[in-house]
């Protein structure tokens, strides 16, 4: 069965708790329902989420053998990881970066995500909306092949 991987980095299990001027008041739980009601019949969502790098990585290497496209929010390690960058260069399928938060209009350090030297498309400030056009492009590109 194809499966989408919706992966999301640390402290994103708050979602809905904190911040919400930043991040909005949907949970991570809202995000994988909206997300799953996307999928045409016989599609998958496996929605993973971690505060480390390596299960992240771990996460990844996994989704090289089962996915059909990965849908990731690496959080701050967006910032930092060239763990995670690695990982995604070893994965031959789309690849969709998501931001909940504009990241280009907050602090210079967050303007450089090294995920993005290998994302298909990057996405920020739309909100946890973001996560639902990633996963519409994901099947459009997989329709279209
Ligand atoms: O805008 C995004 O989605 C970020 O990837 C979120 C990361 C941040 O470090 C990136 O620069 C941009 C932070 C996620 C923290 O999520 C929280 C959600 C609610 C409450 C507290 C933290």
């Amino acid at each position: 069965m194809p499966t989408i991987y919706l992966l999301n980095g640390p402290n994103l299990n708050l979602l809905g708790q904190r911040q919400p001027d930043i991040y909005g008041r949907e949970t991570l739980a809202d995000v994988e329902t909206a997300c799953r009601a996307l999928l045409p019949d016989g599609w998958d969502l496996r929605a993973l989420q971690s505060n480390w790098e390596g299960q992240i990585v771990d996460w990844i290497h996994e989704a090289r053998e089962t996915a059909a496209g990965i849908v990731i929010n690496p959080g701050a390690l967006s910032h930092t990881s060239i763990a995670i960058l690695d990982a995604l260069n070893a994965f031959d399928g789309p690849v969709m970066e998501v931001h909940i938060s504009n990241i280009h209009k907050r602090e210079a350090f967050r303007h450089h995500s090294y995920v993005s030297a290998r994302a298909d498309a990057v996405i920020a400030g739309l909100g946890t909306y973001g996560y639902e056009a990633a996963v519409r492009r994901l099947l459009s590109l997989a329709r279209a092949d």
